[in-house]
């Protein structure tokens, strides 16, 4: 049993998204954490994540933290939903590379885009470009970053530029991107769920 510890419109609402995707069973915990942008909030002593932020999940008594590391990890459980190449499949490297590339490069260039760090800096205009070549190359053959099939990294790369989109400019590509995503009957579950709490989903 997967028990998710949530707060509403978080990283952690991603991986209801995720669990929706994959068909799993599961129980939102909801738990309070500190928002920097309001200043409200508090770390909740009933959230096993060792900094008391969101998402962390627990497989019966076995805690995971870090949303590349829960992506990775119910992709992995949940194979046969398919959203993760197998080890051993030849597709499997381009995957990791994904979920590598949005842990490490769109996730910079997205917060630099956000606080204004971009004008004052040549290196990350660089990178903030870098990555949005690459985004939109990979979606103008589309529709996912890897092509036909929806895999777990979209998961991550799709909400992130979700909640960062005005980081990076205008671009019909990106924005049908988030849009197709956004459609998906397990994103659109998963929103629905998003703010209730003590929920359980059986599969
Ligand atoms: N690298 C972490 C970041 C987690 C994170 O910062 N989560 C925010 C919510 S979006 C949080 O829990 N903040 C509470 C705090 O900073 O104390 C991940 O992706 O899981």
């Amino acid at each position: 049993m997967i028990t998710l510890f949530h707060a509403p419109q978080s990283r952690s609402s991603r991986i209801i998204w995720l669990l929706e995707e994959l068909g799993a069973t599961y129980e939102i915990r909801p738990v309070s954490i500190f928002r920097p942008m309001t200043g409200k909030g508090l770390p909740d002593p009933a959230n096993p994540h060792p900094d008391g932020r969101v998402p962390a999940i627990l497989d019966d008594d076995r805690l995971v933290t870090e949303s590349v590391g829960i992506v990775l990890y119910l992709a992995d459980a949940f194979a046969a939903a398919g959203l993760a190449p197998v080890p051993g499949d030849r597709r499997r490297g381009e995957y990791l590379g994904w979920i590598a590339w949005y842990a490490t490069e769109l996730e910079q260039a997205m917060f630099a885009g956000l606080s204004g760090a971009l004008a004052q800096s040549p290196g990350k205009q660089r990178d903030h470009a870098a990555v949005l070549a690459r985004l939109r190359n990979a979606l103008v053959e589309g529709p996912y970053v890897m092509g036909a099939e929806f895999t777990a990294a979209d998961v991550l790369i799709a909400s992130a530029l979700g909640f960062g989109r005005s980081a990076f400019p205008d671009d019909e590509v990106l924005d049908a991107y988030v849009a197709r995503c956004r459609a998906r009957p397990a994103a659109i579950r998963s929103l629905a769920r998003d703010d209730q709490s003590g929920l359980q989903v059986a599969a």
